[in-house]
C-alpha cells in the first residue's frame, strides 16, 4: 500500500484552496443559506506562532469548517492586530522601523496559518496598522466625540524622570521604569476619555442574554463593573463649618469605626500639602510605583496623620482623626473612608501599624469576635454589639436601621457606585493609530475634518532618543483647520484597544473606503455566532467591545449590541519544566527520557530535574516550536493533536506521546480508507448480512455521538467518537464478507466526521475515492434516528431445548439470519454437523430452538 505523504499532499490541497478562492463569501444576502460567523481573536503579529496560537486557531478552523458542512454560509477571516510596543521595542533594540518590522511578522505568521490548513477568507484580511483601516476608526472617533462618548480631562501617566517619557503599566516594573531602572513617578497629562460608564448599568444587565458565555467569563465582567450599593455619609469636621464625606457598603459599622482615610489625591489633602511639607513629602511619596491598579495593590499601607478631626455622625462628642492614606483611591465614592479595624484587614493593618483603637461591633457564634492581640480582622461576624441603638441586630436589619436614621437626619444618602471607570484611550506612543485632533491657540480643541482623514502616522522618525517621536519632528506643525493659523497635532495615538474593539465589525465590509462599514452587511452578519480567543481577553477586550458595539448603535452603525453570542475561552497549552543540576531552565530538545522514566541532560548525562507542568513560556524555556512541529508531522496532525487531548476551555498538556498518538491517528485514516477503497474496487460483492447491519448500526451511533460533541464544542469527545469509529471500521475489513454498500457509506461518513480536524488527509482521500465534489462542501451526514434506538439484545441458543450459547443482535434482525448467526456458534455446529433441522422456533429478541 502507498504510504501516506503529508508533505506532498498538504501542499497540494493548500495551493488548491489558495488558488480557487476556497473559503471566500460573497455578501448577497439572499442565498437561502443561513450566515454563521466564526471569530478568532485576530493575533498580534509577534511573528512567531506559538502553540497558543495553533490550538486557538485551530478550534476556530474546526467550527468553521463543521458549520459549513452543516450547510451554513461560513464567514471565517482573519486579520492582524498590528499597533503595539513591541514593534517599538524592536525599532529601539535593532533599529528596524515598526512598520517594516511589522509587515515583515505578518508575511510569516500568514504563511503558517497557510501551512496549518485554516480556511479563511483571505480576501477580506485586514491589519490595524493600514490606513485604510485606521482611517474608519479615526472617523468613528470623531463620531463619537460629537455625541458626548468621547472627552478630554486630566489624568495620570507613569513618569520615567531619567529618560524623561512616559511608560505603559508594563513597561514599569516592581515600581522602576523598565529601561532606567529609575523609581516611576505620576504624572498628570490631559488624556481622551471614552464614556464606558454611560453604559455601566447596561452592560451589567445584559450579561444575563449571554447564554453561550462561560460563566466565569459573566462573573468576571460582573466583578469589573461592580456595582456596589451604600451611602454617602458626612463627618462634621471639628471646629470647623465643613465636613468629610465618605462612601461605605458598610454602614452598619459605624460604631466600629477609629479614624477616617483620605486620598494622598483628596482636595483636603492637597489643600494641606501647600502649607505643610510633610505632608507634601508623604504625599510625593504615594506617587512613587506607578499608576497601574496592580501596582497599588502591592505597595505597603502607609499614612499619614493629617491632625484635623471629624465627629462621629451618631456621636458630636466622639472624635475620630483623618489620616491621608495610599490605598484610598480618589476615583472611587468620595476619595475617603472611615477604617473599621476589627472587621476589615486593610483598616487593621492600618490600625495597628499607627497605634489606633480597634473596636469589635460584629459577633460570631458563640459570642466570638476580634480579640486583643489579632492580627487578622474578624470576619465571620453576624451580630451587632458594642453599637448602642443597633445591639442584638443582624447585619441586615443594622444597616436598614442606621441607614433610615443617617437619611432622616440627612447625614447620609443613598448612592450606588461602579467601580468601571471611564476608559482613557490616549498613549504616549508611536506605534498606534494618530487621535485626529488638533489644538490651536486661538479656537482650543478642533476636531480634524473628516475630509482630512485619516491622518497618517509619519514614517520618518527617530528612534534615537527616549520617548514618543512624533513630539520631535514636524509633522505635528500643521495648520489649523478653523482660522488656519499655526497650529499642532494631538501627538498621543490610541491604545491598540481601540483598535480591536470593532475588527469583528470591520470584517463585515473590509474594504468599504467611505464608513467603517455597511449597515445592511452588518446586519447580515452580525452578532459573531462564535467568538474564540483567550481568557486573558475575558474582561478589558471584551468589554470595551460590548462598549462599542453600543456606541456604534447610537451611531446608527448597527443595531447589534452584543457582538459575540457564543464565547470559547481556550485554556492554556502547557508543558513540563526541565532544570538543570545548576538550577537552569532546559529546553525539551536538550533533555531525553530514559526507560525508567527519568530525565537526563543529553549533553553531559547529568539527571535533570523534571518540574510541573506549566504555560509554555520562553522564561522557563517549556516551548515547543511550531515550525518544527509542522516540518516533522505536518499540520494534520499538529491540528489533531491540540484538540484532542483536554476540553478546548481547559489547559492542555503538550506531550511527545499525544503527539505521536495523532501522528498514528492520521496515518490509521490513509491506511483503512485505502484498504477499505481496495475491497470496494477489487472485493467480492457481498449482501447486508447481519455484520454489515450492525456495522451500520455503530457507524450510525458514533456518528450521533460525534456530531452532539461539535455541538456542544467538546471536541476532544469528538475525536475520541473518530477513534472509535477507525476501529469499528478496520474490524469490519477483517470480515471476510464485506458489503460494499455498507463499507463504501461508512468510508463516506468517517471522512466527513474527520474533515474539521484533519482536512489536508481528508481531501486527498475523498478524492480517491471518487465521492463527488470537493469534501469541504458536502453536507454533514444524517443519522438515522431508527437505527440509534435499534438497540442490541441477547437471545440464548438452544439445541433440543437445551442452552448452548447466547448471541448478541440487532433487535429488527429476522429469524433467517439470528438462525445463520445461531447454526455458525461453534457449540451448535458440533450438535448439528450434518444432521437435518426438524425445526427451528424463534421468539424475537429473546430465545431460538433449534431441533434436531
Ligand atoms: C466601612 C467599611 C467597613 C467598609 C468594613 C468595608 C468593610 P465596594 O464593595 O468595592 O464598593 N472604600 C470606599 N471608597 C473607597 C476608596 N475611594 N478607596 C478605597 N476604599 C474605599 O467597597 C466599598 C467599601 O470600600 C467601602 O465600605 C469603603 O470601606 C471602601 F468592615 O466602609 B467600607
Ligand atoms: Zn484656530
Amino acid at each position: 500500500m502507498e504510504k501516506y505523504n503529508f508533505r506532498v499532499v498538504e501542499k497540494k490541497w493548500q495551493k488548491y484552496w489558495k488558488d480557487s478562492d476556497t473559503y471566500q463569501v460573497c455578501d448577497d444576502i439572499d442565498t437561502g443559506k443561513e450566515p454563521y460567523y466564526v471569530l478568532e481573536m485576530f493575533p498580534y503579529p509577534s511573528g512567531r506562532l506559538h502553540m497558543g496560537h495553533v490550538r486557538n486557531y485551530t478550534i476556530g478552523d474546526v467550527v468553521a469548517r463543521y458549520n459549513r458542512a452543516k450547510g451554513k454560509k461560513v464567514l471565517h477571516p482573519i486579520g492582524w492586530d498590528s499597533f503595539g510596543l513591541p514593534a517599538e521595542n524592536a525599532a529601539i533594540e535593532k533599529g528596524i522601523h515598526p512598520k517594516k518590522w511589522t509587515y515583515e511578522n505578518i508575511a510569516v505568521m500568514r504563511q503558517q496559518f497557510q501551512e496549518l490548513g485554516f480556511s479563511y477568507d483571505w480576501s477580506r484580511e485586514i491589519a490595524s496598522c493600514d490606513p485604510a483601516y485606521y482611517k474608519q476608526q479615526q472617523s468613528m472617533f470623531l463620531d463619537f466625540l460629537e455625541k458626548g462618548l468621547a472627552y478630554q480631562k486630566e489624568s495620570f501617566v507613569n513618569w520615567d524622570p531619567v529618560e524623561k517619557t512616559v511608560l505603559a503599566n508594563e513597561q514599569v516594573i516592581d515600581g522602576k521604569g523598565w529601561r532606567s531602572g529609575a523609581l516611576v513617578e505620576v504624572k498628570s497629562l490631559k488624556q481622551w476619555f471614552l464614556k464606558i460608564t454611560q453604559f455601566s448599568e447596561e452592560l451589567l444587565l445584559d450579561l444575563k442574554k449571554l447564554q453561550d458565555w462561560p460563566s466565569k467569563v459573566l462573573s468576571m465582567q460582573e466583578k469589573w463593573i461592580g456595582k456596589s450599593q451604600g451611602l454617602d455619609i458626612k463627618f462634621p469636621i471639628a471646629g470647623d463649618e465643613g465636613f468629610i464625606s465618605v462612601f461605605t457598603t458598610r454602614v452598619d459599622c459605624l460604631y466600629g469605626a477609629s479614624f477616617l482615610a483620605i486620598s494622598p489625591k483628596h482636595p483636603i489633602a492637597e489643600k494641606l500639602a501647600k502649607s505643610d511639607k510633610n505632608i507634601a513629602a508623604f504625599i510625593k511619596k504615594c506617587e512613587e510605583g506607578g499608576v497601574s491598579e496592580e501596582a497599588l495593590e502591592k505597595a505597603e499601607k502607609i499614612g499619614c496623620d493629617t491632625g484635623i478631626e471629624v465627629s462621629h455622625p451618631f456621636d458630636k462628642d466622639w472624635k475620630l482623626p483623618v489620616y491621608i492614606a495610599n490605598y484610598i483611591l480618589m476615583d472611587y465614592g468620595k476619595g475617603a473612608i472611615f477604617g473599621c479595624p476589627a472587621h476589615d484587614q486593610r483598616d487593621l493593618d492600618f490600625a495597628l501599624k499607627y497605634q489606633l483603637p480597634v473596636r469589635p461591633i460584629l459577633q460570631g457564634k458563640k459570642g466570638r469576635t476580634w480579640e486583643e492581640g489579632d492580627k487578622q480582622a474578624y470576619m465571620d461576624g453576624v451580630c451587632l454589639i458594642n453599637s448602642s441603638f443597633l445591639n442584638g441586630l443582624t447585619i441586615q436589619e443594622a444597616q436598614e436601621k442606621a441607614t433610615a436614621t443617617l437619611v432622616k437626619e440627612d447625614k447620609g444618602r443613598l448612592r450606588t457606585l461602579y467601580r468601571l471607570r471611564d476608559w482613557g484611550v490616549s498613549r504616549q506612543r508611536y506605534w498606534g493609530c494618530p487621535i485626529p485632533i488638533i489644538y490651536c491657540e486661538n479656537c482650543g480643541v478642533v476636531p480634524v475634518p473628516k475630509e482630512d482623514l485619516p491622518i497618517i502616522l509619519p514614517e520618518d522618525v527617530d528612534f534615537s532618543k527616549p520617548g514618543n517621536p512624533l513630539n520631535r519632528g514636524k509633522w505635528k506643525e500643521t495648520n489649523c483647520p478653523k482660522c488656519s493659523r499655526k497650529a499642532k497635532r494631538e501627538t498621543d495615538t490610541f491604545d491598540t484597544f481601540f483598535d480591536s474593539s470593532w475588527y469583528y465589525a470591520r470584517f463585515c465590509d473590509p474594504k468599504n473606503r467611505e464608513k467603517p462599514f455597511d449597515f445592511k452587511k452588518a446586519e447580515y452578519w452580525l452578532p459573531v455566532d462564535a467568538y474564540i480567543g483567550g481568557v486573558e481577553h475575558a474582561i478589558l477586550h471584551l468589554l470595551y467591545s460590548r462598549f462599542f458595539s453600543r456606541a456604534m448603535v447610537a451611531r446608527g452603525y448597527t443595531s447589534v449590541k452584543e457582538p459575540f453570542k457564543r464565547l470559547l475561552t481556550q485554556g492554556m497549552v502547557c508543558h513540563k519544566t526541565y532544570k538543570s543540576q545548576a538550577g537552569k531552565w532546559l529546553h525539551p530538545s536538550e533533555v531525553k527520557r530514559l526507560k525508567d522514566g527519568s530525565y537526563i541532560k543529553i549533553d553531559d548525562g547529568t539527571l535533570v530535574e523534571v518540574g510541573r507542568s506549566e504555560k509554555m513560556s520562553k522564561s522557563k524555556k517549556n516551548t515547543v516550536d511550531s515550525n518544527e512541529i509542522l516540518e516533522i508531522y505536518g499540520a494534520d496532525t499538529a491540528r489533531l493533536f491540540v484538540m484532542s487531548d483536554s476540553p478546548s476551555d481547559r489547559n492542555f498538556d503538550w506531550s511527545d506521546e499525544g503527539l505521536q498518538g495523532s501522528w498514528r491517528f492520521v496515518n490509521k485514516v490513509w491506511r483503512v480508507v485505502v484498504e477499505g477503497l481496495t475491497i470496494i474496487e477489487e472485493g467480492e460483492v457481498f449482501p447486508k448480512d447481519s455484520d454489515a447491519l450492525s456495522f451500520q448500526r455503530e457507524i450510525n451511533k458514533g456518528l450521533h455521538e460525534i456530531t452532539r460533541a461539535f455541538d456542544e464544542w467538546h471536541f476532544n469527545k469528538a475525536v475520541s467518537g473518530l477513534y472509535s469509529m477507525a476501529s469499528n471500521i478496520q474490524t469490519y475489513l477483517q470480515k471476510n464478507r464485506v458489503c460494499k454498500e455498507s463499507l463504501q457509506k461508512a468510508l463516506q461518513i468517517f471522512l466527513q466526521v474527520c474533515a474539521p480536524f484533519i482536512p489536508h488527509v481528508c481531501s486527498e482521500l475523498w478524492l480517491k475515492c471518487c465521492f463527488k465534489g470537493d469534501i469541504d462542501w458536502q453536507p454533514w451526514p444524517q443519522y438515522d434516528e431508527a437505527l440509534l434506538q435499534s438497540e442490541t439484545c441477547k437471545v440464548m441458543v438452544q439445541v433440543n431445548g437445551k442452552l448452548r450459547g447466547s448471541l448478541d443482535v440487532v433487535k429488527t434482525l429476522g429469524k433467517e439470519e439470528v438462525q445463520e448467526k445461531a447454526l455458525s456458534l461453534e457449540s451448535v455446529q458440533r450438535l448439528v454437523e450434518k444432521k437435518m433441522l426438524k425445526k427451528v422456533i424463534y421468539v424475537p429478541n429473546k430465545i431460538i430452538n433449534i431441533v434436531i
